[in-house]
């Protein structure tokens, strides 16, 4: 039997010609679950949902949970005024995520968060982040938001050794694709950073004492074709999930 995975979605909406209205639609990119059925998971989509029963009813039916990427999530989730350069927000997603992961948590179900995921992940733990790098770093970043292609490794990460990410990835320091605008402050309550850019921006997170609760900055899903560390990452993720 293949784990099954459930992916969160992201929500778009655009207007129907000679209408005022607009169709909204759960997508998202196709690479997670490419990755996931590469790693010998069953994915599923799970579609945003304000009702707490069929949330809850999301988290029996999935033996783990992918946080995907997507758009920032509304700063005063954690207790912050939107900083100028925030970008597009959904309510709807961020209370389905938050709640989704703080269950997870609580249960011991195998979390893996991508990008937008690690900054929910941390969130739904207690911590904080930066809504913008750029502007709330006291010292210049390095290029986060990539220009080159999806699964090119554009900057470097050193990560904690000894910790699971090190385990999983069998390197000390690597190299990862990078388009965030955001970052982690604050890991959360029982998280460790497990990652680093060379400008000290957190790139992974990780829960020692839970099952596979980890959260990565950078999209693994765009890069499993061309680099067998990002393989590694969701075959681990999906074995603890069995
Ligand atoms: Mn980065």
């Amino acid at each position: 039997m293949h784990p099954v995975i459930g992916i969160t979605c992201s929500l778009t909406a655009t207007p129907i010609d000679g209408t005022t209205f607009f169709l909204e639609r759960n997508i998202i990119a196709r690479d997670y679950a490419r990755a996931i059925e590469h790693a010998g998971g069953a994915p599923i989509l799970l579609p945003h949902s304000e009702d707490l029963a069929c949330i809850q009813q999301y988290l029996r039916v999935v033996d783990g949970l992918l946080l995907s990427g997507g758009g920032d999530i509304d700063p005063l989730r954690f207790g912050q005024e939107p900083h100028q350069n925030i970008g597009s927000v959904d309510p709807v997603r961020d209370e389905m995520e938050l709640q989704l992961t703080q269950k997870a948590l609580a249960a011991d179900l195998p979390i893996f968060a991508l990008c937008r995921g690690i900054q929910v992940l941390s969130i739904a733990a207690g911590g904080t982040i930066y809504q913008d790098i750029a502007s709330e770093l006291p010292q210049p970043t390095l290029r986060h938001s990539q220009k080159g292609a999806g699964w090119y490794a554009s900057h470097t990460i050193d990560l904690l050794p000894d910790s699971r990410l090190h385990q999983i990835t069998g390197s000390i320091t690597t190299r990862v694709n990078s388009f965030h605008h955001q970052a982690v402050r604050d890991a959360g309550e029982g998280f460790i950073v497990t990652a680093r850019a060379k400008d000290g921006v957190i790139e992974a997170i990780e829960n020692p004492t839970h099952r596979f609760a980890v959260g990565v900055q950078w999209h693994p899903e765009m890069m499993w074709e061309r680099h067998p560390e990002a393989v590694n990452l969701f075959a681990a993720f999906v074995k603890a999930c069995r």
